[in-house]
């Protein structure tokens, strides 16, 4: 395959978006007719928290934030934008890692967050099944089904914020997608308002449907570009029975994903995270994140968090047995002897992006290679970044087991804040082309949004681009939705 890594025209290979209109007062007042005081603001002390990313790196500019109660005024909204040519911006609970969620700098966009609409529609125990609106923050669904004895799978540091639909829009991954898939997996379909502002449903649990092409599959992962989520049908599994959550010491990626698939062999069908924490995310942590404790009395220069669990009556899963077994994988190892400990494991590896945050600024690159290729990349990716761009601290960590590592690049100790906005860019650049020289993608599980749109176009094949530029031109003529991210 042809690898280009230097774009010969960047516009040709992106979408070229439809001129838009700003909102005019008639729009405006008719708008804050139709939601009323609660799903209607101009107020800038309540918009302002819409406007920038969380990690701070985007700031936009907005005429209105909408925030709807139910899917009829999400139809309307859509509607009177679609005839007005006005820009929408969905937005969840504004967690995204690339700039997704953030208006440009225009004003002229309105931003619309689902935050009100947060109903559980129907839990079905013996279908397996939850509807939830697009509001539905994470942890509260986790909550509810754990209630009735069932869990939904997937899970991430966000939890207390992200919603059922931004992580939808996303395909989220998180925690849990070794055992379990992304969100494409976890969802049946979805209900949407697509550009024209058309309500399309579709949360039927089928087993089987082949009426075409699957648009629920196309929403998801979609960024907001193709219509505004409104509902998700949710896969739910059986509550855990017991689980046993282990922090490991090792001396190399080579070595933890050696110790994945010896684990995977001595306890089949039970192992469901296995998190690549690297001795740098750790004393982060330890120095941002307060009543926080190392895990094992020593450093190591590597660490691996595994959970193990089992359905409910079944003894919990033997993973110090386990880890007898391949004494010459690992240099130290601690099993949490209850749930305290186990949430304290946990706690570190859900603070490392806070942690990471609060140190200064990072070049934060979400990406994957072939499974096997991951420890190799990691390690001669991270000298090679390193001697490159003298300074800078590689620090890679996450989902190893999905080939999926975020390898993030610190900025030299002392660079100014806007380090990634003026300086970075050769890095990122460099590290795009070995990911994708290793046959791997740039986004493995955060999106494109406005953050890579510039390395999407630069890297993708002309097939790509050609099939997501044409999807979009006919799904959202107009380019009211979410323009800038993604295409
Ligand atoms: P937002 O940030 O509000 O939006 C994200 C995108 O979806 C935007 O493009 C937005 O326009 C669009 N969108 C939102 N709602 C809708 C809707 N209803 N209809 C159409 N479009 C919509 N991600 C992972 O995959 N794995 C992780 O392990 C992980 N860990 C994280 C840890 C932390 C601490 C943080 C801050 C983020 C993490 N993320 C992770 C990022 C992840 O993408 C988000 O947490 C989540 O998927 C976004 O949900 P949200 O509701 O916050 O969406
Ligand atoms: C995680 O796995 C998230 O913790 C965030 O996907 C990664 O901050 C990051 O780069
Ligand atoms: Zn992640």
């Amino acid at each position: 395959m042809e690898i280009r890594t230097k774009a010969p025209n960047l516009d040709a290979l992106r979408y070229a978006a439809p001129m838009l209109a700003a909102p005019t007062p008639a729009l405006l007042d008719a708008l804050a007719a139709r939601l009323g005081p609660h799903g209607f603001s101009r107020d800038p002390h309540e918009l302002e928290p819409y406007l920038t990313d969380w990690r701070g790196r985007y700031h936009g500019k907005a005429a209105a934030l909408l925030s709807p109660a139910n899917r009829d005024e999400v139809v309307a909204i859509v509607k009177a934008c679609a005839d007005a040519k006005v820009a929408i911006v969905p937005q969840g609970g504004n967690t995204g890692m690339v700039g997704g969620a953030t208006p440009d700098a225009t004003g002229g966009a309105v931003v619309l967050s689902l935050k009100r609409m947060r109903a559980v529609r129907t839990i079905d125990v013996a279908a397996d099944l939850a509807i939830c609106e697009a509001g539905v923050v994470l942890a509260d669904l986790h909550a509810k089904a754990e209630d009735l004895g069932r869990r939904f799978p997937l899970s991430l540091g966000a939890k207390g914020s992200a919603t059922i639909g931004g992580l939808c829009s996303t395909n989220a991954g998180g925690v849990q997608v070794l055992r379990f898939g992304t969100m494409r997996s976890l969802v049946h379909g979805v209900e949407a308002v697509l550009p024209d502002g058309s309500l399309f449903e579709d949360l039927q649990p089928l087993k089987k449907d082949n009426r075409g092409y699957s648009i629920s599959q196309l929403l998801i992962g979609a960024e907001g570009t193709l219509g505004v989520i409104t509902a998700a049908s949710l896969r739910l599994y059986p509550k855990i029975g017991a689980r046993t959550v282990a922090w490991i010491g090792l001396a190399s990626p080579e070595n933890a994903l050696i110790l994945l698939r010896h684990l995977e062999r001595k306890l089949p069908e039970r192992i469901e995270s296995f998190e690549l924490v690297p001795k740098s995310a750790l004393d982060l942590v330890l120095q941002h994140i307060p009543n926080v404790q190392a895990p094992l009395a020593q450093p190591h220069p590597w660490n691996v968090l595994v959970e193990a669990t089992v359905p409910d009556g079944s003894p919990a899963p033997d993973v110090a047995s386990a880890l007898e077994d391949a004494l010459d994988l690992i240099e130290d190892a601690a099993i949490a002897a209850n749930e305290t400990q186990a949430e304290g494991m946990w706690r570190i590896r859900e603070s490392i992006s806070e942690a990471e945050k609060k140190d200064g600024p990072a070049a934060k690159h979400d990406i994957s290679v072939p499974v096997s290729a991951m420890p190799g990349f990691v390690v001669r990716g991270a000298a090679d970044i390193e001697k490159r761009f003298p300074g800078t601290r590689v620090n890679a960590f996450g989902h190893l087991g999905d080939g999926n590592i975020h390898f993030n690049v610190r900025a030299p100790v002392g660079a100014p804040k806007d380090w990634v906005d003026t300086s970075s860019h050769p890095i990122t650049e460099h590290v795009h082309d070995l990911v994708t020289q290793a046959g791997g993608s740039i986004s493995a599980e955060h999106g494109i949004g406005q953050m890579k749109r510039d390395e999407l176009a630069r890297l993708s094949d002309p097939a790509r681009m050609h099939a997501l530029r044409a999807i979009k031109t006919a799904l959202d003529p107009h380019g009211i939705m979410n323009p800038g991210k993604l295409l």
